[in-house]
């Protein structure tokens, strides 16, 4: 064989083996705790369509909904492990593991959704975003999850007081056992998927959660009254594993953070119908909403709350203030 022969081979078989290695396509799994209807599933999906087509089948992604991938708390640990790529996630579970990621946790932080978005999009929401992606789990689309409210069986709330006595299902997070326990009820964490049992037996009074949530899992079909206390404005992520996202080309996560922008703005726009329908609906049920005229008694009963959270974790403070602090 002459050399300008073997030349020609060996090149094309470099070329060969790079189409090989470049086509590769990388299925992801993705974690999903909602079902059909809610708009994170639908958002969820719109994600998955949008990777498949701006990374020209490169990447999949297949949306494993209901929570059949495990609980938050499991799949949050899976998705630092690598062994779930990508999902939506609430940073509420995330702040057991990432100390950044409690700012949203604390109760009343933000004025309202929009204070929310505004502190996440600037120099506090990016050491938050930091704080994640160091931990493995990096958000790239932010989701709009309301504000939480509590619900119960056994009539309105509309002081802390109305809460004492009352055992309170929580998300998994210190701070929000905390919160109630402030109120003088009695915070417990478990899982979403057993929330709805536990209320009809009564092995809980209560659970907080925004309206579609409230909604789309019947927890309005056993807790008749859902009081508007708005305590908590927590932001939901598409995040992704850190080094799985880091390995691809720069071409694939633009691609990949495009999908999750254009699929969390479908997800904003879907949460803000979807809140004012799942109100409807649960009123058309039956079920009691009150507004609370005076919402101070509650930010005034979270002051210990924010005292023992601040002291044990004094390099929080300068976060919260900024978070304060953003108009
Ligand atoms: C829903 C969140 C979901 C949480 C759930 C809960 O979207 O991520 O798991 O609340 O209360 O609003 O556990």
């Amino acid at each position: 064989m002459n050399h300008s022969l073997l030349k020609t081979l060996l090149g094309s078989a470099t070329a060969l083996a790079f189409v090989a290695t470049s086509a590769v396509a990388e299925d992801w799994r993705a974690w999903n705790i909602h079902t059909d209807g809610h708009p994170n599933t639908a958002a969820m999906d719109r994600f998955a369509e949008l990777v498949a087509e701006k990374t020209g089948g490169e990447i999949t992604v297949e949306v494993f909904h209901g929570g059949v991938l495990g609980s938050q708390p499991d799949a949050l640990e899976q998705v630092q492990l690598g062994a779930i790529d990508v999902g939506n996630f609430n940073l509420g579970p995330i702040g057991p593991i990432v100390q950044e990621a409690n700012l949203v946790s604390l109760p009343f932080i933000f004025r309202d959704v929009d204070h929310m978005f505004r502190v996440m999009a600037g120099p506090a929401g990016d050491r938050v975003s930091a704080g994640m992606a160091e931990a493995g789990i990096m958000p790239i689309g932010w989701f709009d999850a309301g504000a939480r409210s509590f619900y119960n069986n056994t009539g309105p709330i509309n002081s802390p007081d109305d809460v004492a006595g009352m055992k309170i299902r929580v998300m998994n997070n210190d701070l929000f056992t905390g919160m109630v326990n402030a109120m003088g009820g009695n915070g417990t964490p478990m899982a979403f998927a057993e929330v709805y049992q536990s209320l009809s037996t009564g092995v809980v009074d209560g659970a907080e959660n925004n309206l579609p949530s409230f909604q789309s899992v019947g927890h309005f079909e056993v807790a008749g009254f859902y009081s508007l206390s708005e305590h908590l404005i927590i932001p939901e992520c598409i995040c992704v594993n850190t080094s799985q996202f880091e390995g691809l080309s720069a071409d694939m996560q633009a691609a990949v953070v495009a999908a999750a922008e254009e699929a969390s703005v479908f997800q904003r726009e879907l949460w803000a119908e979807q809140t004012q329908a799942s109100r409807e609906a649960v009123e058309a049920a039956g079920v009691q909403i009150n507004e609370i005229a005076d919402k101070t008694p509650f930010q005034d009963a979270m002051a210990p709350v924010y005292a023992d959270y601040l002291a044990a974790n004094p390099a929080m403070t300068e976060l919260v203030e900024l978070a304060q602090s953003t108009e």
